[in-house]
């Protein structure tokens, strides 16, 4: 409808893709807890690496908010910015309890993609309003993904739901819908190329994100 917003439209039109990204076999598999511990395994490790170029990047999205006359979003940017230093300690903390090397790791090319993705935001000229709807996708999926492992029904293996409520919590989920607002309002203001975008943006994500899945639940 005409008072939708823009990222509800983005979701109900892209839903298919949305459902590849956040109902995955490997998060799916963690849910039916048939989950490969090996395949687990591999995602931590791959993870702890993606989230150190996360910070960069949204480090990034806090610089392009700062350039702006309007900081009223610079708050909600920085707080994640700042949780971000407790999840790389819980990553080694957990990389430590699975006897995950995680300094003698090296990037798979789906998490390469991906990380020379979030680092192509460095670049100023692309606007706030897309790094922004980047940001709220990328958070969104994993909220969403592991949400539905510690839903009514799960058979999640005890020894993985910390993991699962790291991004599964009501909290977390609080946190995305805050960047849904932001991401709808700066869209809101914006013009169709704009718009066009910040979609573009959008559905890279969850391409990018099916494919670390994809990486870290396959056998070869
Ligand atoms: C690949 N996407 C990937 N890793 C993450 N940790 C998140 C999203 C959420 O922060």
């Amino acid at each position: 409808g005409a008072d939708e917003s823009t990222t509800a439209r983005w979701m109900a039109a892209h839903r298919g893709m949305y459902e590849r990204a956040t109902r995955h076999p490997f998060t799916v598999s963690i849910r039916d807890g048939t989950v490969d511990l090996v395949a687990f395994r591999r995602w931590l490790g791959q993870d702890y690496m993606f989230v150190r170029e996360f910070v960069a990047f949204v480090a990034s999205v806090l610089l392009k908010c700062c350039k702006q006359s309007d900081r009223t979003d610079m708050e909600i940017i920085l707080g994640g910015l700042a949780s971000l230093s407790d999840e790389l300690s819980w990553f080694k903390k957990e990389a430590a309890k699975w006897g995950v090397d995680l300094v003698g790791i090296s990037p798979l090319s789906s998490n390469t993609e991906y990380c020379r993705f979030l680092q192509s935001f460095d670049d100023p000229e692309i606007s706030y309003t897309v790094a922004i709807t980047t940001f709220w996708i990328i958070e969104t999926v994993y909220q969403d993904s592991f949400a539905f492992c510690i839903e009514e029904g799960h058979r999640t293996p005890l020894e993985l739901l910390g993991t699962c409520q790291r991004w599964g919590s009501a909290e977390f989920k609080q946190y995305c819908q805050s960047l849904q607002r932001i991401a709808d309002r700066c869209l809101a203001n914006r013009t169709s190329d704009a718009v066009k975008s910040a979609e573009e943006a959008f559905l890279r994500v969850l391409e990018l994100e099916v494919g670390f899945w994809d990486m870290s639940s396959s056998r070869s």
